[in-house]
């Protein structure tokens, strides 16, 4: 299989700690390909039509990509513990996902705007209305019990309070949040956690 990979990504992470749990890492080539909004990359091995990473291409020539529908594939690949449950937890487990992932997907807009667009063009309100998601979608999980387990919706959401630490290291986010900085600290010990962590 190869993955269009770069290691800064919270989405390839995904991915990759999957891979790891699985056991199935080293069936895995990695591709570099850096994405950018602005330089969609559709060279090489595994392009997807959108150009954002992660994608893989499967040993039978099939192309996936999204991280959910690429990490769901991996986990039909081995004998292990399911990270995606087929019945009780299932719902708890894709919501957890799609929290994290949309907490992604609001602080990587915010970084786009701040890293890519000219600053007398970039919008402030905007931005700040985008973090107020993810501190929203913070508090929720501070509410809620993490330490049930270890499915794809914990795999997001450690993967998700690492990007943040990673590309906004003054969000402070732990202040009002003891419970989920304490599970964070926990699951971040993780071999596959600590083998993806991003550089730097
Ligand atoms: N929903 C996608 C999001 C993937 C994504 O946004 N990846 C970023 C890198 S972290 C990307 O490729 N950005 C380039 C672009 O938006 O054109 C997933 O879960 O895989």
């Amino acid at each position: 299989m190869q993955l269009r990979y770069a290691a800064t990504s919270p989405f390839v992470r995904k991915v990759m700690v999957i891979a790891i749990e699985t056991g199935l890492v080293d069936r895995i080539e990695t591709i570099a390909a850096p994405g950018s909004p602005l330089k969609p990359n559709r060279d090489g091995p595994a392009a997807a039509p959108l150009a954002k990473i992660p994608a893989l291409l499967t040993d039978e020539g099939e192309l996936l990509y999204d991280s959910p529908v690429i990490c769901e594939y991996l986990d039909g690949l081995h004998d292990g513990a399911r990270f995606f449950p087929r019945g009780k937890g299932r719902w708890q487990a894709l919501r957890r996902q799609a929290l994290g992932d949309g907490i992604l997907d609001a602080a990587i807009t915010v970084r786009y705007e701040m890293t890519l667009r000219p600053a007398e063009l970039q919008w402030r309100d905007w931005c700040d209305a985008q973090a107020g998601k993810w501190r929203a979608a913070l508090d929720a999980l501070e509410a809620e019990r993490l330490d049930d387990g270890f499915d794809i919706g914990h795999v997001t959401l450690a993967c998700t309070l690492g990007y943040l630490d990673f590309r906004f290291p003054d969000e402070a986010w732990r202040e009002a949040r003891p419970r989920l900085a304490a599970w964070y600290e926990s699951v971040a010990q993780r071999p596959s956690l600590l083998q993806t962590r991003p550089p730097g």
